[in-house]
């Protein structure tokens, strides 16, 4: 938008008197990032209505993406660069007499996700208005996002995230929107005429607000909406009748039991906890989103039938299955469809994306849980499940017992939610190349068999304008002065900057933007953690959730053993490494906890002992989320994606780290194997056994950890160390990671892993040691990191599965 720096300057100093009522020189850091906040969204107001009223008028189709996540973190640098002007501002307000990064600083991330699941939805509302697709967002407004994570002696302690206490200036509540869901209750059928009618009656009634957030193209005017759910009692008022007579808790009893349903996000990342609350959440957001589809489509007036043609919905994994159920009764009870049309009509509006294989992530409910909190919709589960075998056995002719019960929709009292999202969509996707085969030709099978053409793969990408822009503005100017600004829109021509490999004076500036974010990192970390760490050294990071899957403990018993040797041989030749773990586990994960403890405790021992003479630092960075990785990421050297292979359906950690310059350290799993097709093998260090070799473990039943154990001294030495070694705890403390290594036979192959990834760590140090071959390597990862932007990714989703076209919006601010 054209904005010069005196009709900012003028915007904003009255903006601040109306909000604050006070001078500018006496406001706060929060006023004045309120203010702006204001301010922008009123710029960004009049291109949310263009774009909304330009989609109703033109009846174009529309995409849904339903996600019980979305980890969308900060919102004004990126709204500010996205309208582009994001240097008169800084510029206005610095001859105002303040910094911009102090007014950023104040905006709390909006972390209403775990992980690489919530993060990928944001991303992808992000590429669907950046490419100009008419696509928005459906999910839970929860008053708590994911936990905030302190470390106390060595251990993660869990605090509340209550990152509305400051009001949240990008959302608008519609309370002209909202919409009533239905619980509990029973289900009343009577002849109406010719039809069967079902109706729900004596049910819980639960009022649906919605909270809207815009969601800004890249400089072209298009302005998708990101709608979050909050419950609220019918009349949101406490039950009058109750206080009047003085029962002053009780009274606020069901208001409270309502709220609760939108109140916290559940912090398990890829784990089914089975809890009767988050089946509300479920069809809370669910129910409340479909109807609200309806009721915009209605407004267009092209007639029910041809829904189809102007929506689409995605389902982000089978969190918000339910929809099926839920299109599929509104078709039939409200719109009074037959059910073969409003079959066909879910199944071509609804898609699916599966992200893990993981069996303890597959959703299950208990037939019964469901039926009593969900009645209705239960019905019509049991009618998909009772056609579809009718389908199996007449259509498919499968009669075999064994593989009717792999299929089934209901199996030993429990619904099984990936088998209902893959019988009521029209598209299953997996997240990399490699999961997908492994959906295709084992997990899912069964139903590749019967449905291929559903099959098909998407994988993951990331916002890369945050990564670059806004994470790592030397990076960006760099390219920017190399290459031009075209990357912005088309991160591919990245590639471009291949043609420097060999330009020493290039590589030194690439090497010289590295360090100075080590340094600032450095700097960080000795203000948070007073660890002094040597901005030469390698930086090595994993930064995830901490699960035993993603094996930070291959990682921290590696760094064991290099301690050893630094022991045994003070002098020995290495360049110096710091080690950065960040992440959360899961509050109930008892092992990965013990995992967090474990990496303080070592790294409390080597941060203190001189004797090894700073060649070796180990730092747990809290609180992993949007911010600090925008932090960590563009300083790493070396990133960690060493999960079992298979196990990691893709990972999106890896495409950042790339898109920095750090080299992969990898195990040939999820996106990883499509990195190392972009860069090249030689620019990506590999190690660890490949799925196949994990699968023949799994099925042959041949592992036996002890023998790995008693036949490597190195590894011996290490594991021993945890439970009678030099660390500073009881003795006990981590006999439960030692369990799961060797007394329940290392499930993730630690142990057999664990030679490859120590070589694998030491051609590293070799490479390093080559200053220019190291930043070769680094150009060659940030030149081919292009292909993974969440761009890409949309694109595809788009023209392959949701049959969207883009909608070029014309608009002058
Ligand atoms: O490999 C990642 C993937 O990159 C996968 O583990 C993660 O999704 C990412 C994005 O595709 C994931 N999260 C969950 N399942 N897979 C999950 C499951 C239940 C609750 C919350 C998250």
């Amino acid at each position: 938008m054209k904005l010069t720096i005196a009709e900012f300057k003028q915007d904003y100093i009255a903006q601040i008197k109306s909000s604050t009522a006070r001078q500018i020189n006496e406001t706060t850091a929060l006023e004045r990032y309120t203010a702006l906040g204001e301010m922008v969204k009123e710029y960004i107001g009049n291109l949310w209505a263009n774009t909304n009223s330009t989609y109703r008028t033109e009846q174009v189709k529309q995409i849904y993406y339903f996600s019980m996540e979305f980890l969308t973190g900060k919102f004004m640098e990126n709204n500010l660069n996205y309208l582009g002007i994001y240097e008169i501002v800084k510029d206005g307000l610095r001859s105002l007499d303040i910094d911009i990064d102090d007014i950023l600083e104040v905006e709390v991330d909006q972390g209403l996700g775990n992980g690489g699941l919530g993060r990928l939805a944001a991303g992808f509302l992000d590429a669907m208005s950046s490419i100009s697709i008419p696509g928005h967002g459906c999910g839970i407004r929860y008053k708590n996002g994911l936990f905030e994570q302190r470390i106390i002696d060595g251990y993660q302690v869990e605090f509340p995230d209550r990152w509305l206490v400051n009001n949240n200036v990008w959302e608008y509540k519609r309370n002209n929107k909202a919409v009533i869901v239905k619980y509990n209750g029973h289900v009343e059928t009577h002849m109406d005429g010719e039809r069967l009618k079902f109706e729900l009656v004596n049910y819980d009634a639960v009022r649906a607000v919605p909270y809207d957030t815009p969601i800004l193209g890249f400089e072209n005017n298009t302005v998708n909406t990101l709608r979050l759910w909050s419950a609220e009692e019918i009349d949101d008022i406490f039950d009058f009748e109750n206080f009047s007579k003085g029962n002053y808790l009780s009274a606020f009893e069901k208001k409270h039991s309502v709220e609760i349903i939108t109140q916290i996000l559940y912090p398990n990342d890829a784990y089914d906890e089975g809890k009767l609350l988050r089946l509300k959440q479920e069809y809370f957001f669910v129910s409340a989103g479909i109807q609200s589809i309806f009721n915009t489509y209605k407004k267009m007036n092209v007639g029910i039938n041809r829904f189809a043609e102007f929506v689409a919905i995605h389902i982000n994994d089978t969190h918000p299955a339910l929809a099926i159920p839920e299109l599929m009764r509104i078709l039939l009870d409200e719109e009074e469809m037959t059910w073969e049309e409003a079959w066909k009509i879910t199944t071509q509006c609804i898609s699916y994306t599966n992200h893990t294989i993981m069996a303890e992530a597959l959703e299950k409910w208990p037939l019964y849980m469901l039926r009593d909190l969900l009645p209705r919709i239960t019905m019509i589960i049991e009618e998909i499940e009772r056609r579809f075998t009718e389908d199996l056995i007449n259509v498919y002719h499968i009669t075999d017992p064994n593989h009717l019960s792999a299929m089934h929709i209901i199996y030993d009292g429990m619904v099984r939610m990936a088998h209902l999202s893959i019988i009521g969509s029209h598209s299953i996707n997996g997240v990399a190349k490699l999961h997908t085969e492994i959906l295709k030709n084992k997990e899912l099978k069964v139903f590749y068999d019967i449905y291929p053409e559903r099959f098909n793969n998407k994988t993951n990408g990331i916002m890369h304008r945050h990564w670059l822009l806004n994470a790592n503005p030397g990076l960006t100017k760099l390219i920017g002065d190399t290459i031009g600004d075209g990357f912005k829109k088309n991160p591919r021509v990245l590639r471009d900057l291949l043609k420097y490999r060999d330009d020493k004076s290039f590589l030194d500036d690439l090497f010289e933007i590295k360090h100075q974010n080590k340094e600032n990192l450095a700097k960080y970390i000795k203000d948070k953690q007073g660890i002094v760490v040597d901005p030469y050294a390698i930086f090595d990071m994993q930064a995830k959730r901490i699960h035993e899957y993603k094996r930070q403990h291959l990682n921290i018993l590696h760094v064991m053993h290099l301690y050893r040797q630094l022991k045994e041989n003070p002098n020995l030749d290495i360049p110096p490494r710091v080690f950065v773990f960040a992440g959360k586990s899961a509050p109930s994960y008892y092992v990965a906890k013990q995992i967090i403890k474990l990496i303080n405790t070592v790294g409390s021992v080597i941060n203190n002992d001189k004797s090894i003479k700073d060649k070796l630092k180990v730092v747990f960075l809290p609180n992993y989320g949007v911010s600090l990785a925008s932090h960590m990421i563009p300083a790493a050297d070396v990133s960690e994606q060493i999960s079992t292979a298979s196990k990691e359906a893709s990972g999106t950690g890896n495409m950042k780290f790339m898109m920095n310059g750090a080299v992969t350290l990898a195990t040939l799993d999820g996106a990883n194997v499509e990195i190392m097709n972009e860069v090249g093998e030689s620019n990506i260090i590999l190690f660890g056994l490949k799925v196949e070799e994990v699968y023949d473990y799994y099925q042959n039943g041949h592992y036996n950890a002890y023998e790995i154990y008693n036949n490597s001294p190195d590894l011996k030495a290490v594991i021993d160390e945890l439970v009678n070694g030099y660390l500073p705890v009881p003795k006990d403390e981590f006999i439960p990671i030692a369990d799961r290594l060797l007394r329940f036979n290392d499930e993730f192959f630690i142990l057999k892993d664990f030679e490859s990834y120590r070589l694998a760590q030491e051609r590293i140090a070799e490479i390093y040691r080559d200053k220019y071959q190291w930043s070769k390597m680094s150009l060659a990862n940030i030149a081919c990191s292009g292909a993974f932007s969440a761009d890409y990714t949309i694109e595809r989703y788009a023209t392959s599965i949701w049959n969207v076209q883009k909608k070029l919006l014309d608009f002058k601010l």
